[in-house]
């Protein structure tokens, strides 16, 4: 016997042991070299179904524009909607007026507001409504992901692909968001050419458009 075989006690076990060696440092390396072999293949790896967190990069696009309206005059606000590589959640869109010229009943003025979103992506379905001007007087919220309001969640025997099917916009969202407002000026019982009579109103609409992106992130499962 050698020096090694009395060590191990034969010449059988010196076998099993190189044997053993030789596995485990062949099959750790086979088994990543397969892992990142799927991850450039992309599809095995995203349509495996499994446990994961959603999170959503969120941020918003914002705008604004005031005009001065006069009795019965019409004013059209366009805003011009690219969210860039981000996809599109909401747009909402608020009219606000705050007529402050005269304090008598019924001496409010008030607006009646329609939109044309047929320049936008998609043709979200138009909004119309009215209102007296004592600050927000309409507004709207359009969905464009369908659902989608931000919030964090948990998704399990889901693949990647399903989740990132869901949170899109579909390209659909952008171009001109195109809001019409008219005004309605109310006065006291003095003629409107009197010098002190209310005659117009400032009116301001705004956008805030809801952007994200998606962020997917395996979660290990317990052992
Ligand atoms: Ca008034
Ligand atoms: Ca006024």
């Amino acid at each position: 016997m050698t020096g090694i075989e009395k060590l191990f006690g034969s010449q059988r076990a010196i076998t099993i042991l190189v044997i053993s060696v030789v596995f485990a440092i062949v099959f750790p390396a086979y088994f990543s070299f397969m892992a990142s072999n799927s991850d450039d293949l992309g599809g095995a790896s995203s349509g495996a179904k499994g446990k994961w967190q959603v999170d959503f990069i969120q941020d918003n696009i914002t705008s604004d524009e005031t005009m001065n309206l006069g009795d019965g005059e019409q004013g059209d606000y366009f805003f011009e909607l690219d969210s860039g590589d981000m996809m599109i959640g909401f747009v909402e869109i608020t009219v606000s007026c705050n007529d402050n010229d005269d304090t008598g009943p019924g001496t409010n003025d008030d607006v009646d507001v329609s939109t044309d979103f047929s320049g936008v992506e998609g043709t979200p379905d138009d909004e119309s409504g009215s209102g007296s001007c004592n600050g927000d007087t309409v507004s709207f919220t359009i969905g464009i992901t369908p659902e989608w309001d931000g919030s964090s969640y948990i998704a399990d025997g889901v693949s990647k692909n399903d989740i990132e099917a869901q949170w899109t916009d579909g390209g659909n969202g952008t171009g001109e968001w195109l809001t019409s407002v008219v005004m309605n000026v109310n006065t006291e019982l003095i003629p409107v050419n009197h010098p002190f009579a209310d005659e117009d109103e400032d009116v301001t609409v705004s956008w805030r458009v809801a952007v994200y992106s998606l962020e997917i992130t395996a979660v290990a499962e317990e052992l």
